[in-house]
C-alpha cells in the first residue's frame, strides 16, 4: 500500500468513531499525514497501531457541574476531562471554559498536547479539559461557585502524579485559586496538583510569561535560521490573553513594533506600536477591568478599532496568532503573504487551517505549529511541578534561562525531523515525528496497554 493510501485508510478508521469532531479529525490528520509516512520507513514502528492506539483517550470523563448564579437560579455546565496519554508521565495540559467547549475541540487539544509535551523533553503525557461555562460578564462569586462545582467532580480523577491540569483559555490565575482551594479543602493535601498556581502558594515564577515569551523565542529562532531577528520588523499578534499579552512584551522587548491585537469582537490597529505602557495599559483592561479590545482605543485614540475583522489585512512581516483555534484561514493566509509575511508563529493551538499552512509552506514562510512554538507554558508548568516536587524554586532568571533552552531545543528537533529540500524546514512534520518517536518507544516499551 502507498504512503497515501494508508494515511487514507487510517483516517477512514479514525472517522468511524469520530467524524462528527472535525476539529479533533482535523489534528489527527495533520499528524497522520507526516507521521505515517515516517512509520512506514522506520520499521521499529510498523504493525503496531501505533497511532491508531494514541488517537484513542485512554479515558474521557464528563459530569455535571450544578451551581448557584447571583439571581438564585441554578445553572447546570458541561464538564470534561480528557485522560490522552500518559506514556511519559503523568497527564498533563489546561482546562478551557468558553461556551464552544465540546469533546472534539477538547480531544484535539488533548492529543495536541501529547506530542507538545514529549517536545519540550519533560515527563508530562497529554491531557486537557475544561467546561462549556462562559466566564464573561459572571460576578467573582459565580467564578468562584462554578469553580468550586466543577473541582467537586475533577477531584476525583487528578493528583500531582496523575493527572496535574492548568489554565487556558478563559482559565487564569483567579480560576486556578479557586479551583486549587476547593481541591485542598477536600483532600487535605497542600500538592502541586495544578500549575499556574499563585506565587506564594505554590507557583512558578515566569509561568505567566512562558507561553507568549516561548513562542516569540520560538520565532527568533526560526529567523535566525535565515540570518533574520525580530528588531526592527512589525508584527501582528492577534488575541490580547494571556498568550498575546506577553508575546507582545517580548516581541517588542527584541525590537518587533507590534502594531494589532484582537479579541472575539475585532481588533486594533495601532501602527505606531505597542510600547511598555500601552501593553500595562492592555493588561489592566483585560486581567483586571475584563473589558474588550476595544476600549483601548478610547486611550489611544490615534489607533484603529475594526469590528468584526481579523487582523491579518495589516501590512507585518511577522504573525502570531494567539487567540484561538482556526482563527487565521487560506484567504488570511494570501493576504498576509501579498503584504510580505517571513514569519508565523503559533501561540495558540492550531489557529491556522490546513489551507493557510500550506499556503505557507508553499510560499516559503517559516512557520511553526503550536505544539511547537506554544510548548513554552506547559514546559514551565513541568518546571512549576519539578519545583513544587522540590519545595524549592529557582528564579525567574534561572527559569527563563531554561524556558530559551527548551524551545531553541524543540526547535533544533523539529529541524532534525523536519528538513526537507532547499533547506526549507518543515516544522509542523518536524514536531510531529519528534513527538511521536519519543511517545511511541515509551509505549513499545510499555507493551499493549
Ligand atoms: P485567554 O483566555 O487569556 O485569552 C484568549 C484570547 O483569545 C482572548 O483575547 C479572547 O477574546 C480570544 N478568543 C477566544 N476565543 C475566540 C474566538 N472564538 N474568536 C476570536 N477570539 C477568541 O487565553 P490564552 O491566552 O491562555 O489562550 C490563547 C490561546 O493559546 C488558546 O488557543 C490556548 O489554547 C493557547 N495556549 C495557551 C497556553 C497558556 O499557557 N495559557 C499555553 C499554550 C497554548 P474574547 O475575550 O473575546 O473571548
Ligand atoms: O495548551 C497548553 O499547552 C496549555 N494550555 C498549558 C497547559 C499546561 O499544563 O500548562
Amino acid at each position: 500500500m502507498s504512503s497515501k493510501d494508508k494515511i487514507r485508510a487510517f483516517l477512514d478508521e479514525v472517522a468511524l468513531r469520530n467524524e462528527h469532531e472535525p476539529e479533533f479529525m482535523q489534528a489527527v490528520k495533520e499528524v497522520a499525514e507526516t507521521v505515517i509516512p515516517f512509520i512506514a520507513e522506520n520499521p521499529r514502528y510498523e504493525g503496531k497501531n501505533i497511532l491508531l492506539r494514541m488517537v484513542e483517550p485512554d479515558r474521557l470523563i464528563s459530569f455535571r457541574v450544578a451551581w448557584v448564579a447571583d439571581s438564585g437560579e441554578i445553572q447546570v455546565n458541561r464538564g470534561y476531562r480528557i485522560q490522552m496519554n500518559s506514556a511519559i508521565g503523568p497527564y498533563k495540559g489546561g482546562l478551557r471554559f468558553h461556551p464552544t467547549v465540546n469533546a472534539s475541540i477538547l480531544k484535539f487539544l488533548a492529543f495536541e498536547q501529547v506530542f507538545k509535551n514529549a517536545l519540550t523533553t519533560l515527563p508530562m503525557g497529554g491531557g486537557k479539559g475544561g467546561s462549556d461555562f462562559d466566564p464573561k460578564g459572571k460576578s467573582d462569586g459565580e467564578i468562584m461557585r462554578f469553580c468550586q462545582s466543577f473541582m467537586n467532580e475533577l477531584f476525583r480523577h487528578i493528583g500531582p502524579n496523575t493527572d496535574v491540569p492548568a489554565g487556558d483559555i478563559g482559565v487564569g490565575a483567579r480560576e486556578i485559586g479557586y479551583l486549587f482551594g476547593q481541591y485542598k479543602r477536600i483532600k487535605s493535601q497542600f500538592t502541586g496538583v495544578l500549575t499556574g498556581k499563585g506565587i506564594d502558594w505554590g507557583g512558578s515564577l515566569i509561568r505567566p510569561q512562558a507561553t507568549g515569551y516561548g513562542c516569540v523565542y520560538f520565532a527568533h529562532t526560526m529567523l535566525q535560521t535565515k540570518g533574520k531577528s525580530i528588531q526592527g520588523r512589525t508584527v501582528a499578534v492577534s488575541g490580547s490573553g494571556n498568550v498575546a499579552q506577553y508575546a507582545t512584551q517580548k516581541a517588542t522587548q527584541l525590537g518587533g513594533k507590534v502594531v494589532t491585537l484582537s479579541d472575539s469582537s475585532g481588533y486594533i490597529h495601532d501602527a505606531a506600536g505597542l510600547d511598555e505602557e500601552k501593553l500595562k495599559f492592555v493588561m489592566h483592561l483585560k486581567n483586571v477591568k475584563r473589558g474588550r479590545i476595544s476600549e483601548y482605543i478610547s486611550a489611544y485614540p490615534h489607533a484603529t478599532f475594526h469590528s468584526g475583522k481579523r487582523p491579518w489585512g495589516v501590512n507585518c512581516e511577522i504573525a502570531l496568532p494567539c487567540a484561538t483555534q482556526n482563527e487565521l484561514d487560506g484567504d488570511d493566509a494570501q493576504k498576509l503573504i501579498g503584504n510580505g509575511i517571513i514569519c508565523v508563529a503559533e501561540g495558540a493551538n492550531m489557529p491556522a487551517t490546513p489551507e493557510a499552512v500550506e499556503a505557507f509552506q508553499a510560499h516559503g514562510v517559516l512557520f511553526s505549529p503550536g505544539k511547537a512554538s506554544n510548548a513554552g507554558g506547559v514546559a514551565v508548568s513541568g518546571l512549576e511541578m519539578s519545583q513544587n516536587a522540590q519545595r524549592f524554586n529557582w528564579t525567574a532568571e534561572q527559569i527563563d534561562e531554561k524556558l530559551q533552552g527548551i524551545m531553541k531545543n524543540i526547535h533544533d528537533k523539529c529541524a532534525q525531523f523536519g528538513s526537507g529540500d532547499k533547506g526549507y524546514v518543515n516544522y509542523v512534520k518536524g514536531a510531529n515525528i519528534a513527538g511521536f518517536v519519543k511517545v511511541a518507544n515509551a509505549m513499545l516499551d510499555q507493551g499493549v496497554v
